[in-house]
């Protein structure tokens, strides 16, 4: 929708800078909060005058992946801003998840100034070849005049087609330039994701119809392109016609899990104790495979053994290089929105008796795989154990969580742990796992950049001992910014998942894997913050509730059995990981 730029007290056209211009700019795409650390400074120095504020991360490698989660939430376009230099390359790790997510962020890199470019300025660095790899779109703008048509260049390549993250340099002395009177004359806003929704060829979604309607064992298989297309509500239209739906675990809260034709997640998860295991020949054996803004990547896919070989597939994406990667498939290209609506309505019109006659029998099996789940949970672990088995933890965790919390995890066994034992209560609900590149490190700041965008939703984070010592820092952004969350550690005091990879393929492991001990509520009480040990399961539930309760981070520091591990297919029944 075109808004005009506010320009603030004081700030006509005439007297503008570059930081003006900039500010005024992405005010007028509705940014309201920027990641950042002070640089471009001129541009920090303006921007609330602009009503925007800054969140301050810590380090770089943070403030990008606060940004991911933020555009995550909010559907806005998120900006993040680093200095040149080392500071840009600790950006790339952060938009290389976002890239591989397809999550929309801007990125304005601060460069050397003008006059010293290809000097060996002061921490120079060619960026524009730095974030090849990481992002869809990346520029130099090297004249005021023409920071406006940068600024949309960036927020239209990072918000349309698939999204992700977009680039802008700018070099410092641009900030402080004065552009030419009535050089920003742009009013559109594009801040907001998806920018451009397209549809499918209506003929390919008429076919896709008739297939869908005609088959024997029907299945749809959602990613997270459906939260990203903002689709679950169609998504839901679709699977009240009697279609199952699995998900992948970036597609988790794309529909209710309370649904009775919700499978749960499906992947290289489904192994003992795994929420779907015994859904496993429903995926198998499904004879029409519906794929949605999935990716059909390694781990979704269970290294492309999961799903059926002699399905027929139809791909919805909006990017036509994903359809068909993988399986071959009725290609409909376009936005899961629009397209799932057009679908569901050309169903309407077809003969849907074979999937009415099949919905009781379909919900009564969906429902004993469920109880079968519980029942393995029960019968094969001692929940009551200390150290704390993680499965006790997350079933007390589930019990806590209302439609609206939102949960984010760290890679490894946090974000397994996530898909398989939490219930996602409606569609939409959010829990947000590092599945791009599934990185370490990315879950206290995932957790800052959600409350950032939904302040009066509760955030509560999952992360290893590993992974969450790659971010103890943040702890001092999350009080300083006023953005409390509840941080658990499952503290195994091993990098798990390395660990039992190893032993899995090697009968060892290298010694790093094992670390000594660290007493993760006393960091969290040093950064000013609340931390509570947790020893013996009966005192997680208590502490997880009061920390709920509390307006200030909580850090509650789990020691967890180093023998545990989720249920990872490739580990399966296997005794090297009984040590
Ligand atoms: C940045 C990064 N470095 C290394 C890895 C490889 N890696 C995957 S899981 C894992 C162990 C993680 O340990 P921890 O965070 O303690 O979680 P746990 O598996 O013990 O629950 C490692 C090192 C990675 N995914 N990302
Ligand atoms: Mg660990």
């Amino acid at each position: 929708m075109p808004t005009e730029a506010a320009p603030s007290q004081g700030h006509s056209i005439a007297n503008m800078s570059g930081a003006h211009t900039f500010a005024a700019a992405l005010k007028r795409h509705g940014v309201e909060v920027i990641f950042g650390q002070s640089i471009p400074s001129a541009l920090f120095l303006v921007a609330p005058e602009f009503g925007i504020r800054q969140i301050g991360y810590r380090t770089e490698n943070a403030g990008a992946a606060m940004a991911d989660a933020f555009a995550r939430v909010s559907h806005k376009v998120p900006v993040v801003t680093g200095q040149n230099g080392p500071a840009a390359t600790l950006l790339v790790p952060g938009l290389a998840e976002a890239y591989k997510a397809s999550i929309p962020v801007v990125a304005i890199v601060q460069d050397v100034h003008r006059q010293q470019t290809d000097k060996n300025a002061f921490q120079e660095l060619d960026h524009l070849d730095l974030f090849k790899g990481v992002a869809k779109w990346i520029r130099r703008v090297s004249e005021a005049d023409r920071i406006d048509d940068y600024v949309d260049m960036a927020f239209t390549a990072a918000a349309s087609g698939r999204p992700g993250p977009a680039v802008l340099i700018a070099p410092v002395d641009l900030f402080t330039d004065t552009p030419k009177i009535g050089s920003g004359k742009r009013i559109a806003s594009l801040g907001t994701y998806p920018l451009d929704r397209t549809m499918a060829d209506p003929a390919a979604i008429a076919e896709a119809a008739a297939a869908l309607a005609a088959a024997r064992a029907p299945l749809v298989i959602a990613g997270g392109g459906v939260h990203s297309s903002d689709a679950t509500a169609e998504l839901t239209a679709l699977q009240e016609l009697g279609f199952p739906v699995a998900t992948t675990a970036m597609g988790k809260g794309t529909v209710a899990e309370t649904h009775p034709l919700s499978v749960g997640p499906v992947g290289y998860f489904m192994g003992l104790r795994g929420r779907a295991r015994h859904l496993r020949p429903l995926v198998e054996e499904a004879d029409v495979v519906l794929l949605v803004g999935n990716r059909t990547n390694q781990n979704g896919t269970d290294s492309w053994q999961l799903y059926p070989k002699n399905a027929r597939y139809i791909h919805l994406d909006v990017d036509s290089q994903e359809v068909g990667r993988n399986y071959e498939a009725m290609r409909l290209v376009g936005d899961a929105k629009l397209t799932l609506r057009a679908l569901t309505h050309a169903l309407q019109s077809q003969d849907l008796s074979l999937r009415q006659e099949g919905r009781a029998a379909l919900e009564r099996k969906i429902a004993a795989a469920r109880e079968t789940w519980q029942a393995d949970i029960a019968r094969t672990l001692d929940l009551d154990a200390a150290p704390v088995r993680p499965e006790r933890l997350m079933l007390d965790l589930d019990q806590v969580l209302t439609p609206e919390s939102i949960v984010v995890a760290d890679a490894s066994y946090a974000s397994i742990w996530v898909a398989n034992y939490l219930t996602a209560r409606k569609a939409g609900a959010r829990f947000i796992t590092p599945r791009g590149i599934a990185g370490l490190g990315w879950g206290l700041p995932f957790a800052l950049g959600a409350k950032t965008a939904r302040p009066d939703a509760p955030v509560i984070c999952l992360a290893g001992d590993g992974g969450f010592a790659h971010v103890w820092s943040e702890l001092e952004t999350s009080r300083r910014m006023n953005l409390p969350i509840v941080l658990i550690v499952l503290n195994n005091q091993i990098l798990g998942y390395q660990k039992h990879a190893e032993k899995v393929l090697f009968d060892g492991y290298s010694d790093v894997c094992d670390f000594q001990a660290v007493d993760h509520a006393m960091i969290a009480k040093a950064c000013g913050c609340h931390g509570v040990r947790v020893e013996r399961p009966d005192q997680f539930l208590p502490a997880l509730k009061e920390a709920l309760a509390a307006d200030r981070t909580t850090v509650i520091d789990v020691v967890t059995d180093q023998k545990a591990y989720p249920p990872i297919t490739m580990f399966e029944a296997n005794e090297r990981l009984d040590y």
